[in-house]
């Protein structure tokens, strides 16, 4: 098995009471209509039944009367009875056949891939009733492809994306791409980095991205772009891209109504800006609103959005980078026109192991705001590292705000319901690249799929999600299932134990964001180091965001910085986000912060071995291939989790002048070793 075929397998279904059971629930499909998408649909569910039934299920124009098959049928009454929405669908059973309605194509095409998930789950097809209604509107993946192929922080191969060959040449993975895509509900993707080219908005890359969306149209997903802030100059000739100059706004208009024209259903823009050296409408003295309502002006009548980045943090670094984006975006609350939405990281630094959920969340009630997780694995151990992210992802999904009081989760900010607003995004990351299983690691494809199957629907729990891909990916053998399961829910919190406990976060190797480098100190920017966060002196260890210190934690609700703000009561996982704890402090663990740090560094790395234990108890049960694949990767991750550990507890040690406690036993290489070890890493 080499991965191509993702969570889409459909092999035949082995036990045969029950593949005889699901062929006679499903002899012959009604696609109910002409259109690309329900056709789709069709030929999707097509193929799935003749994979795991092991025979062909025939098309037919109309039931006439005959049971036993499954009937597509795009309803705008479907929603009578329950309030679907454009994209919601029911699947039930009438009269021995099976129905699949929604009051859109696309909807009936969601319905379809729950039914085949039903079978590739092996589960009963009688008396079906699935209803599901997607909780957020816009369910993006963020492609950061470059023209040149190159992805940046990507590690899976180059890009899907073949600009050259377009629009020419078709690659069928881009079809392959949509399928997967849809058949977890994602209905939107930006294709270019956020460090954008001016490339894509010219007449003759407009053609490739019209080819592209072709391909993906049929499976209900729209395409956006991310645009590089100075094309009015770069690519329009003009002096200036101030966005409040008449001749700027001309050329954004007249460039909108061309790329309506190619793409009539294009999604909008997607922009960073005066970020990391981005331009941006500050260069103007102009705010993130006035750059942002232009491009809103731009998009005119036409049905598309502006996400705006909020991933800002001023070129001065002396402050907390922790407040920078609240202190910019807060003022901007309620100036925002209404097609723009603030995308807004889960965290507020970067897509640390672990963060706390970004205070701007609940904090800009009037700006409809897009969370935008990360599923490629830049700081998690690229695709080296087994890391299930749904943990992640839900951790800050369920955090409570506190914004309109209790259960103001941030998913509920994002779905809207706090606000009452509109419109409503998500944003993925996308971990995806030409590697021939797509993401590198097998278990990344976990992420692709956890990430559209939260974005769907974020009261999923992560537990649950794991065992549908496990059975969809590997295998459906129950106790097999139970255990990737469960090793997949551990790998996000081992990864944190042997990378950056007790909140810890940025220590990472410079740049390219690998391995432990705790001791940098020296950087373009001290908000670029690791000692900037972490504090680590002679007293103790962890960045002060009280009053004390920062004052960061002032961001948030009272509720929050109640839960957060004393050292006694933080959950440790959050203590050195907002303290500056001694070494000699006892946790609520029972053990000292110098003990206790290091009994996670310890227990992080060894549990990588449980994960391999657990890995090899499986492989009866797993494709050959893979599951070595798999193994190699996870002996890498040993390896890795002891440099960790060994960069850390040393460096430390620097500072706490304490000895590793029993029952560990000290490192047997030294500081300059390992340092020596990480610098090759870095080397360019
Ligand atoms: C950081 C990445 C950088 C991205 C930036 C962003 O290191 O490559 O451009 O985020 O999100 O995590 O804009």
């Amino acid at each position: 098995d080499d991965g191509y075929r993702l969570w889409l397998k459909y092999d035949v279904v082995a036990d045969a009471a029950l593949r005889k059971e699901y062929q006679r629930a499903a002899q012959f499909i009604v696609a109910g209509g002409e259109s690309a998408t329900l056709k789709t649909a069709a030929e999707e569910l097509q193929q799935g039944l003749q994979g795991m039934l092991g025979k062909a299920v025939p098309m037919v124009g109309e039931e006439k009367g005959r049971k036993g098959g499954i009937i597509l049928r795009t309803d705008a009454a479907a929603a009578k009875n329950a309030p679907l929405g454009p994209e919601g669908y029911r699947v039930f059973t009438d009269k021995q056949n099976i129905v699949i309605t929604g009051r859109t194509d696309a909807a009936v095409l969601y319905g379809s891939f729950a039914l085949l998930r039903q079978l590739q789950t092996r589960q009963p097809l009688t008396n079906l009733a699935l209803t599901s209604t997607p909780k957020i509107q816009h369910r993006l993946l963020n492609h950061w492809d470059n023209p040149n192929g190159t992805v940046e922080r990507g590690y899976a191969g180059s890009s899907i994306w073949k600009w050259y060959e377009l629009p020419e040449v078709i690659d069928p993975r881009y079809r392959d791409y949509a399928r997967a895509n849809a058949s977890v509900g994602i209905n939107g993707v930006v294709l270019n980095n956020v460090n954008a080219s001016a490339r894509y908005l010219t007449a003759e890359y407009l053609q490739k991205v019209a080819a592209v969306a072709g391909v993906l149209r049929p499976y209900g997903i729209r395409v956006y772009l991310s645009v590089f802030w100075a094309a009015p100059k770069t690519i329009g000739g003009l002096p200036t891209a101030d966005p409040l100059d008449q001749k700027v706004r001309q050329w954004w208009t007249s460039k909108t109504d061309e790329i309506y024209r190619a793409i009539p259903d294009f999604g909008g823009f997607l922009v960073k800006a005066n970020s990391e050296g981005e331009p941006g409408p500050q260069d103007y003295g102009r705010h993130h609103a006035d750059g942002a309502n232009m491009l809103a002006a731009a998009l005119g009548q036409h049905d598309g959005l502006v996400m705006w980045r909020a991933f800002v943090y001023k070129a001065d670094a002396k402050g907390d980078r922790f407040k920078a984006a609240s202190q910019e975006f807060l003022p901007l609350d309620g100036k925002f026109a209404p097609k723009v939405l603030v995308q807004v990281k889960n965290g507020p630094i970067d897509f640390q192991a672990r963060e706390p959920f970004h205070p701007l969340f609940g904090a800009m009630p009037r700006t409809p705001l897009v969370l935008e997780v990360q599923l490629t694995q830049e700081y998690l151990g690229f695709a080296t590292h087994a890391v299930y992210l749904a943990p992640l992802i839900k951790e800050c999904l369920d955090a409570d705000t506190h914004a309109k009081g209790p259960a103001s989760t941030v998913a509920r900010v994002v779905d809207g319901s706090v606000d009452q607003h509109a419109v409503s995004g998500i944003a993925g990351v996308a971990n995806i690249g030409a590697d021939r299983n797509w993401t590198g690691h097998p278990l990344g494809q976990a992420n692709w799929y956890a990430y559209g199957r939260l974005a769907w629907d974020h009261t999923l729990t992560s537990q649950a999600i794991a065992e549908e891909w496990t059975r969809q990916t590997l295998t459906t053998e129950p106790r097999a299932v139970a255990t990737v399961a469960g090793l997949m829910q551990q790998t996000r919190s081992i990864y944190v134990r042997y990378t950056t406990p007790l909140g810890l976060h940025h220590i990472m190797g410079q740049s390219i964001h690998y391995g432990p480098e705790p001791w940098l100190a020296q950087s373009d920017r001290p908000d670029w180091t690791s000692v900037y966060y972490h504090r680590a002196d002679s007293e103790g260890l962890g960045f002060d965001r009280t009053a004390t210190g920062s004052n960061a934690l002032k961001l948030y609700q009272p509720a929050v910085q109640q839960l957060w703000g004393n050292p006694q009561t933080i959950a440790p996982d959050y203590l050195l986000w907002f303290h500056h704890v001694p070494w000699s402090q006892p946790l609520s663990t029972g053990r000292t912060l110098w003990d206790e740090l290091c009994t996670r560094y310890y227990t992080g790395a060894d549990s990588v071995q449980w994960l391999q234990q657990q890995w090899a108890s499986v492989r009866p049960q797993l494709d050959a291939a893979l599951h070595a694949d798999v193994a190699a990767r996870l002996q890498t991750q040993h390896k890795e989790a002891l440099w960790w550990r060994d960069a850390c507890v040393l460096y430390f040690q620097t500072w706490s002048r304490r000895p590793i406690p029993a029952p560990f036993t000290p490192p047997q290489r030294t500081l300059a070793d390992v340092k020596q070890l990480v610098d090759l890493y870095q080397l360019r």
